[in-house]
């Protein structure tokens, strides 16, 4: 299957709930009346695009075609016009250091899918025929070791560990040595689940940074935050903050395969500062993209195109 099928697969159940509504409204071409801005409100609104963004789609379809008929095809253009601009943004990859490792370092709230995300991006490396050491920073639950340690074996990286409920920072430690003094090209960092609120948390975090900073200067030269798209727009204002508090660079938007509310792209936009950088698509270490604007909204709108 090519990415774009995958992609169109993973978004299924966002598109049908947009082509099934939009089918419906467009059973005949359409009067632009309150009536049909209402239900085109209605339907946008449901895959969690956001207000703000459902106001200023229907508010510029009125202003373009009230009291005319529209056919499907031509308002389905406008609309996906409109999701590209809202979500306007370049394809960015993982910065890459000038010389010696790449650090990086994956964090979020618990089951937003940071481990299964590193699996990916371990597995993305490795088939750029680069090196990877794995940290598994998580260490509050051996299972969050455990899982890590599965995923390094399968894709054969290295992984440092450490005892569960040992210090984070250290693990970080010995695998950003490891990755330096082994030439390896890239280094991932696993952290535990966490929110913005729990301070001590949020200090560990600084505190991990710190290790890697003191060992290569300008690591981590990536902080990834881990988005559940299966939550929509809940949680995403406190992301932000989450994400400007650790110093995140990119996003990972997960499970979007799971979830109807793959509309949660533009609000993400609309709040963070940061790009989406790759969306997951499914569980197994191929399921990530890099994310692009236009492929994702051809997706979205794949079955009335
Ligand atoms: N369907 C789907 N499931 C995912 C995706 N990413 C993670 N998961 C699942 O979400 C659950 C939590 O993921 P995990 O990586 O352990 O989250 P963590 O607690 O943030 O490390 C696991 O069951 C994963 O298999 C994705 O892109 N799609
Ligand atoms: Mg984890």
């Amino acid at each position: 299957m090519g990415l774009f099928d995958t992609l169109k697969q993973a978004l299924t159940k966002t598109s049908n709930v947009l082509n099934t509504d939009i089918r419906d409204l467009f059973k005949q071409a359409r009067l632009v009346d309150d009536e049909f801005l209402r239900e085109l409100y209605a339907s946008l609104i449901k895959t969690d695009i956001g207000t703000t963004a459902a106001n200023a789609i229907r508010d510029r379809i009125k202003s373009e075609f009230r009291g005319r008929r529209i056919e499907m095809q031509v308002a389905v253009d406008h609309i996906k016009q409109h999701f590209r601009e809202l979500m306007a943004q370049d394809v960015h990859s993982i910065q890459i250091a000038e010389s010696g490792p790449t650090v990086v370092m994956v964090v979020g709230v618990n089951g937003s899918g940071k481990t299964t995300s590193i699996a990916k991006l371990a597995n993305m490396f490795v088939k750029q025929g680069k090196s990877v050491v794995l940290g598994a920073g998580d260490t509050f639950r051996a299972a969050a070791v455990q899982q890590l340690a599965v995923w390094a074996d399968r894709l054969g990286v290295e992984i440092i560990k450490g005892e569960q409920g040992s210090d984070p920072a250290s693990v970080a430690h010995r695998a950003v040595a490891a990755a330096r003094d082994g030439g390896k090209d890239v280094c991932i960092i696993d952290t535990a689940g966490r929110l913005q609120t729990q301070v001590n948390l949020m200090k560990e975090l600084e505190k991990i940074r710190r290790v890697m900073t003191n060992l290569i200067p300008d690591a981590p030269h990536e902080t990834l935050l881990v988005l559940d798209a299966t939550a929509g727009q809940n949680g995403v204002s406190q992301a932000k903050g989450f994400s400007e508090a650790a110093g995140c660079t990119g996003i990972v938007l997960a499970k979007l395969d799971g979830s109807a509310k793959g509309g949660v792209v533009i609000p993400i936009r609309e709040q963070f500062s940061i790009p989406v950088k790759f969306i997951g698509l499914g569980e197994t270490p191929d399921d990530m993209a890099a994310f692009h604007v236009d492929e994702f909204v051809d997706a979205l709108f794949s079955d009335s195109l």
